[in-house]
This record gives structure tokens, sequence and C-alpha cells, in this order.
């Protein structure tokens, strides 16, 4: 091919795609029927209004069709003393008395009015800055105040988006891991499309002086914020502001969109639910939206809205995905679902089949108690000890690790257990059926779940009697009668 004919093919391509971009944006502005203004800046505001602020997990009414207004935010900013967890408790710096702090909803071309109050009974100055601001610090310079005083300055809504508030007063990353962020959204023209269940969580990264769960009033930790080192990541301020009585709710075949945050300081969240999968996302509380989305990303200082229909009831766990903190560190929640089941979407368990590598194949069997003894029973207290330990490596091992020291926080002790001497019914029943609820081990609590253990009576009163004659335990032997004893008391 010539030179020049190349050229000329090249300039025809690069015309094309000018009258392609062209009319995409024509056809875009045609499009866009629910705002007539190409600037955002140009929307004018006649009215004034006193903007609705909400706690967490709650978020103010949708905007819906309104017209852009002086929109009149009120905030007050308290510091107070909360619970971070059974027995701990930490001084929090908050806008509007929670973590995170009030939900402030605006739509696009609002003129916001911002009054910041210092509560006169606080400490320390401190200012906001919202990342949805076109202005120097995002408001932190105008925003400046001292206890006992309140700052007013106003902006404009030019993008429509979720985004991050949060104090910036120096040092800012104390003020942050205090506690000092919340979520402002930006709605577009004519409002985000409507949804049955609405809510916000915020993520948040805690340093305290104490290791994690160590009790009494905990100060702030300079050094582990520096090192990143979190005692607490958790969801609304503290461990279990979602879970049991405070979960979230909603009813199968309704959709549920999260307004997602995370205040940092230092850490990002692999925001997950798990048995969900997220719809829609708009990825960073941005325009784009992503669809079929597993884990979304949040950074420090970002959000995302998160939008997803529950088609099953149940409840589903939402977890920073860096699951250590989900487990040990507190950023777990849950959204309770209730409703008829759908088996075509979720069968729940069908059957449990054994399973025989080197046998006649697959055998199947009843859900139910039918446990196949597998090994000839022990003769000898020797035989007892030698085939429990087998079990208790195979089996315990994971949870209750090795000595039978097991996990702080997550596994509890089996070694010198008051819980397990005291009661050996109550140890069986643990073994044959599963545990669940909260229950004292040792002076320290524990509620998590242990699974049922599928193990043959014979099994369970060797793993048992290994257990009580090992690490400093009480030296009793559990036959199989007494498991069964305890199998048909039910
Ligand atoms: C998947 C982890 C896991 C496995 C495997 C497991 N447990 Fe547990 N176990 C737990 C948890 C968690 C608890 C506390 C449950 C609660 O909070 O209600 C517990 C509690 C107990 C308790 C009562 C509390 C105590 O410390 O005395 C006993 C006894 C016990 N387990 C024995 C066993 C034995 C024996 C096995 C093996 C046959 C076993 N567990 C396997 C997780 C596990
Ligand atoms: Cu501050």
């Amino acid at each position: 091919m010539k030179a020049t004919q190349l050229k000329l093919n090249r300039k025809t391509a690069l015309k094309g795609a000018i009258l392609f971009i062209a009319s995409l944006v024509m056809v875009s502005c045609f499009d866009d029927t629910k705002t007539t203004y190409d600037d955002t800046v140009d929307i004018p505001v006649n009215q004034e209004m006193i903007a609705e602020l909400t706690s967490p997990p709650h978020v103010p009414t949708p905007v819906g069709r309104r017209k852009a207004k002086k929109l009149v935010v009120k905030m007050e900013i308290l510091e107070k003393e909360g619970t971070m967890t059974d027995g701990v408790t930490y001084m929090y710096w908050t806008f509007g008395g929670t973590v995170p702090g009030s939900f402030i909803r605006t739509r696009v071309g609002d003129e916001v009015e911002f009054h910041l109050q210092n509560h006169p009974d606080n400490k320390l100055p401190h200012n906001i800055d919202l990342h949805a601001v076109n202005g120097p610090g995002g408001g932190a310079e105008s925003s400046f105040v001292v206890p006992g005083h309140s700052k007013v300055f106003s902006f404009k809504t030019l993008n429509p988006g979720l985004y991050v508030y949060h104090c910036a007063t120096a040092p800012v990353g104390m003020h942050i891991a205090n506690g000092m962020y919340g979520l402002i959204l930006v709605e577009p023209a004519g409002g985000l499309p409507e949804v049955d269940k609405e809510y916000y969580i915020m993520q948040g990264d805690f340093y305290t002086k104490g290791a994690n769960g160590e009790r009494g009033l905990q100060p702030f930790d300079m050094q582990k914020a520096v090192n990143e080192q979190a005692d607490y990541v958790v969801f609304n301020g503290k461990v279990g502001a979602l879970t049991g009585d405070n979960a979230l709710t909603a009813k199968v075949g309704e959709t549920v969109r999260l307004y997602v945050g995370n205040g940092g300081p230092g850490l990002v969240s692999s925001f997950h639910v798990i048995g969900e999968i997220f719809d829609r996302v708009n990825v960073e509380g941005g325009s784009l939206v992503n669809e079929n989305v597993q884990t979304t990303l949040i950074p420090a200082g970002g959000a995302a809205m998160i939008e997803f229909k529950v088609d099953v009831p149940g409840t589903f766990i939402i977890v920073d995905h860096s699951i250590f903190r989900a487990f040990n560190k507190g950023a777990l929640g849950m959204l309770k679902v209730e409703g008829e089941e759908d088996k075509k979407i979720y069968s729940g368990e069908i059957r449990d089949d054994i399973y025989l590598p080197e046998g006649p194949g697959i055998q199947s069997m009843p859900t139910t108690d039918e446990i196949i003894a597998s090994e000839v029973p022990a003769k000898s207290f020797e035989e007892q000890m030698e085939f429990g330990k087998q079990t208790y490596m195979q089996t315990c091992f994971a949870c209750h690790q090795s000595e039978g020291q097991g996990i702080p926080n997550a596994f509890p002790p089996l070694a010198k257990s008051d819980y397990l001497n005291a009661n050996v019914d109550r140890a069986i029943g643990t073994v044959l059926h599963g545990l669940t609820g909260e229950i004292t081990v040792n002076g320290e609590k524990y509620n998590s779940v242990m699974t049922r253990q599928m193990l043959s009576p014979d099994e369970i009163a060797n793993v048992l009697t290994y257990v009580y004659n090992s690490w400093g335990n009480s030296g009793k032997i559990i036959t199989s009668e007494m498991v069964e004893k305890v199998k048909n008391q039910k």
C-alpha cells in the first residue's frame, strides 16, 4: 500500500471517529431528559430547606423529583465515650454523635449552607473536609471551629456521587481514627432509581493501647496507627453494630441499596456479602456502574453504592474479605432476609453422602444420626487414648489447637477448661450436636459456632477420653454407652 493512500485512509478514519464521538455526545445530551442544564453550576436554586440528617444505618428520604434548593445542614461535633465491644470503651470524636457521622443527602445543583457546630463541652478544635466540595480543603479551611463556636460556609454540589466527609484537623489521622467521618450523597437530577431498602454502612479501623478485647477505656495508640496495625476493624464504629438485634433486614424479592464508605484511616476494604452477588455497583461511588460483582474494593476515604436483589431467605454475612478482620477484629455485619424459600435458586443441603474412595462407590445415607462406625471399638484405656488422639488430630485440632490451648477470641481452650470439666454430658452433647451461643470458658466469653462433628459414639467416647486425660484436665473416661445416653436424651 502506498504511503499517500494510507494517509488518506487514516484521515477518513479520524473524521469518522470524530463524527461518531460528536453524535454520541449529542445523543447523551438529548437522552438526558432529567436535566436541561449542560453545566450543573447553572442549575438555579429557589426555596430553602433544612436537611434531614440520619444516624447509621439509616439514610434520609430520597430527593426524588425535587428541584435544587438551598439546603441548610446543621452538624454538631460531639466528643463522647462509647462502646467498642463488650467490656471495652473508647473516646469517640463524632459528627452528630455517631460513628460514622450523620448521613447527608443532597441532589446535584443544591446550594449547601453548612453549619459546623463544636459543642462547648468538647476539648478540641475540629473542621470538615467534604469530598463532595469543589473548593480548598473541601471546606476544611473555612470550617475550622473551636469548642463553643459554629462556622458557616456554603458550596454547590456539582458532581453526583457518594462522597466521604471527614475531619481534617491536625493530626488528621488521629481525628479520623477517632471516628470523624461520614457520607454525603449527591443524587442526580430526578434522583437515583427507587429501591426497597437503603442502608448506610461505613468501615473504620481503630488503634488502642491494649490489644483487641483488653478491657476498660482504651486510649488511642498513635504508634499502632502509624504502623497500620489495627486492633479493631469494624462497621459503624463498633463490634456488633450490625449483628444480632442490630442486623440489617430485608424481605425476599426486595432490592437493597447499600451506601458503603470507608473512613480508614489506614486500611482499604474488600467489601463482600457472603451468599450475595452485587447486581450493580457504582464503583468508587462515582457514575461508573459495574455489574455482577462479588467483592468491591473501597479505598480509605472512598465509597461505593451497591445494589442487589435478595432472592432467598437467610442470614447474609457482611464482611471485609481480608478475612481475619471479619472474624478476629470485628468487620462483620448481618443482613437478615425473611420470606419464602426458592429451591430453584438455592436448594439447601439435599443429602449427606458417605464418600469412600476405596470402597464400592458412594453409599447414600439420610442426613440424620446414622453415622457409621469406622473402626473397631477400643479394648483398653490405652487404645482409647490412641484412637482418641487420632480423631483429635484429624478433627478438633484445627480449631482447638494441638495442646488444646484454643485461639483467643475465636476458639475456646480445651486444656484446663472449666466448662469442659464441669459437665461431662454437656461436653458429649457439644461434640454430638455442635454448640452455638455465648459461653464462658475460664473467664473468657466466646460467642461463636462449633459445627456438629460427624463422629460415631465410639469415636466421640475416645476423643473425649483423650481430651479429659490430657493437658491438666480432670481425667474422666467416657464410654460409648455414655454417648448413646446423651444422644437418646433429646
Ligand atoms: C471448626 C472449629 C471447631 C472444631 C473442628 C471443633 N470445635 Fe469445639 N468449639 C468450637 C467453638 C467455636 C466452640 C465455642 C462455641 C460457642 O461459642 O458456643 C467450641 C466449644 C467446644 C467445647 C466447649 C467449650 C470448652 O472449651 O470446653 C468443647 C468441649 C469442644 N468444643 C470440644 C471439641 C472436640 C472434642 C472437637 C473434636 C471432636 C471439637 N470441639 C471440634 C470450634 C470447634
Ligand atoms: Cu476533628
